[in-house]
């Protein structure tokens, strides 16, 4: 079953605007605690949202957060362009660099087909532009992922909109193995919500382990997890780094992840290897398991999300 749909015109949404600041790179609280601090009026943001609080939503599902602004600017055909208004109203032009980059541009379609994961340039004026990685129609979400300076980590998200005949893609069933560019790339551990999970991911190629793979943005591999449904960016932390003695190569690599809730997820993991990156995807549930095994992901679980590994579902 396929849906199809056609565009008309181009167009950038903005996202909703949810009330809420969100402290990046901490164990985050269960997320039924975060939404019913949400629902309080009480918490209700006041102009001064810098700082942050305990309240935290997931990355990525504001447009606007810290008083910095994520807007998309006209570009030439073939290009993305935007920039990122401080809370004075310009475009910000100073960022410090994490993993090894100062912005971080993530797209995926609202389907979590497409991902890319890209390094757009900064002009002197605050404008950051790319060869446009939104590879196709489709309703586009875009991550901006980086940290200006003197604030703290963000990501914001926008919505574009390819014009053109859409072929909307069901989510793969959940797996535990994918293929990329001829590596196998295989995922052990199942994220859980309210905890720090271990997810491993094992790379070999033609039945051998990959035990040379080469870093990237300062990792053996950088992981990207969109929640379906919204579109919530989370943040996943390498458990080890290049040159620290304990970290190895391949063919494990393993990252730290925190999922704000129950649901289905897709995984983007980006490695390099023979001078060029390979981004193996996954589809993972992350399951309100009461104790701290690692549940099968290759299974559906047992509530939310329980028709995901059937094939054809639509997204109407
Ligand atoms: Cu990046």
């Amino acid at each position: 079953m396929r849906t199809v749909t056609r565009l008309a015109g181009f167009a950038v949404g903005l996202a909703a605007v949810f009330g809420a600041t969100y402290g990046v790179g901490r164990v985050v609280d269960t997320a039924p605690a975060a939404e019913s601090r949400h629902d309080d009026a009480a918490t209700t943001p006041t102009a001064d949202e810098r700082g942050g609080t305990g309240d935290r939503l997931p990355g990525g599902l504001l447009v606007s957060e810290h008083g910095y602004t994520l807007e998309p600017v006209d570009a030439p055909a073939g290009e993305f362009a935007f920039r990122i208004a401080g809370p004075d109203g310009r475009p910000v032009t100073r960022y410090d660099v994490a993993h090894d980059k100062q912005m971080h541009l993530i797209v995926a379609r609202r389907d979590l087909s497409g991902f890319r994961h890209v390094h757009p340039e900064l002009a002197p004026d605050g404008t950051w532009r790319v060869d446009t990685p939104l590879a196709g129609p489709g309703q586009w979400r875009a991550f901006a992922d980086f940290t200006p300076t003197g604030g703290e980590p963000l990501t914001l998200g926008v919505d574009v909109t390819v014009p053109g005949e859409l072929t909307e893609r069901p989510l793969p069933a959940p797996a535990t193995t994918t293929t990329v560019d001829g590596y196998t790339v295989t995922l052990t551990g199942a994220p859980q919500p309210g905890r720090t999970s271990s997810l491993t991911l094992t790379v070999s190629r033609d039945g051998q382990p990959v035990t040379d793979l080469e870093p990237y943005l300062g990792a053996y591999g950088h992981l990207v997890a969109l929640r379906q449904g919204d579109l919530a960016y989370l943040h996943v932390h390498p458990d080890g780094t290049p040159g620290d003695g304990r970290t190895r190569p391949g063919p494990a690599v393993t990252f730290l992840a925190e999922v704000p809730s129950t649901g289905s997820y897709r995984l983007y993991l980006d490695f390099q290897h023979g001078g060029r990156v390979h981004t193996a995807e996954f589809t993972v549930v992350a399951d309100a398991a009461p104790t701290g095994d690692a549940p099968t992901p290759s299974g559906p679980a047992p509530t939310g999300g329980a028709d995901h590994g059937t094939p054809g579902h639509g997204h109407n």
